[in-house]
């Protein structure tokens, strides 16, 4: 039997190879990808983003623990680009691997980024693709909400939890940052810490006043000890009532159709760099014609066009 037969016959450690082939771009993987794309498309994406810290781990684990009760399957990957060696992402694994057994409806993967930040949404989607192919209910991308590429990467989930704690400021900050953009639910996690009430009321306060009318999804705040499993329930309630509102309101449809075009883009983009610009990489001595600029008897402007110029001849 090929690997490929034995991860449609449900076998997870046929799923880690797989993952790992894609990751690694090995000879093939898009047309590996292609097959796992037809069979793709069932799983409900969730994303949980954060700042380091803030439990979005230990949150992940406690929503688990429920979907087990509901008998969902669930893939998770966890993406954490500020720890690239053995960070917190391998630590977390080691604890859930405990946690939740191999043979079970749960299934983890951390992204090891080793540097290749560019390719770090694309590889992360492609992932999720298998995942959903495998056949789970519901994938989880778990990441540190920072730069563009974690951005992306959260952009592509069905429903965002955004995960602070009372630290974090105030609602002004969280609007600063853009989250009233990016959460579908907000949850205030480490509710058991002192004050923890009132960033509960400001941010609900702060989505009050935003403008609104009856057809805008009203962005739940729901405050949770993820130690404790404490409101966890709630949160999963949220979560769902999101989906069902979007389902409703065909924003479910119409974010995944975005998506697909985005992803063609992403195909697109990665081919003519691979393909145009290492080809070209080979012909031109950049250093000679940065050499030319630099003594101001060029300019980039005019360079790019006339390179560009020639590919268009080809
Ligand atoms: N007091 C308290 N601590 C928590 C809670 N949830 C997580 N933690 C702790 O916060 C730390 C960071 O948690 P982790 O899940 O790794 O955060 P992540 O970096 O956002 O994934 C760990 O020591 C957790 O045990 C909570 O609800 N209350
Ligand atoms: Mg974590």
């Amino acid at each position: 039997m090929t690997v490929l037969e034995n991860f449609l016959n449900g076998d997870k450690r046929a799923l880690s190879k797989i993952i790992s082939y894609i990751e690694n771009r090995e000879d093939g993987y898009r047309e590996l990808l292609g097959k796992l794309y037809a069979k793709s498309g069932n799983a409900i994406r969730i994303g949980v983003t954060g700042p380091p810290g803030a439990g979005k781990s230990t949150l992940v684990n406690a929503l688990l623990h429920k979907f087990l009760k509901e008998n969902k399957k669930v893939g998770v990957i966890a993406v954490d680009p500020s720890s690239p060696f053995t960070g917190g992402a391998l630590l977390g694994d080691r604890v859930r691997m405990h946690e939740f057994p191999l043979d079970g409806n749960i299934f983890f993967r951390s992204m090891a980024t080793r540097g290749a930040s560019g390719g770090l949404t694309a590889a992360t989607n492609n992932i999720l693709v298998a995942m959903d192919a495998f056949g789970f209910d519901v994938t989880i991308v778990e990441t540190v909400g920072v730069g563009q590429v974690e951005l992306d990467i959260i952009d592509a989930c069905d429903t965002v939890v955004v995960t602070l704690v009372p630290e974090s400021g105030d609602a002004v900050q969280a609007m600063k940052a853009g989250l009233m953009e990016i959460a579908d639910v907000f949850a205030v996690n480490k509710a058991d810490r002192p004050n923890s009430d009132r960033i509960v009321t400001d941010l609900r306060m702060a989505l009050e006043f935003k403008a609104h009318d009856e057809h805008t999804w009203m962005i739940p705040v729901v405050p949770t000890v993820a130690i404790e499993q404490k409101n966890i329930d709630e949160l999963y309630d949220k979560i769902f009532e999101h989906i069902a509102f979007i389902k409703a309101n065909g924003n479910f449809e119409i974010h995944r159709r975005l998506q697909i075009e985005k992803k063609i883009i992403a195909i697109l983009k990665s081919r003519f760099e691979k393909e145009y610009l290492e080809k070209l990489a080979e012909k031109v001595d950049f250093h000679d014609i940065s050499e030319k600029v630099f003594l101001g008897k060029t300019n980039p402007y005019i360079v790019a066009s006339e390179l560009f110029a020639d590919f268009k001849k080809q």
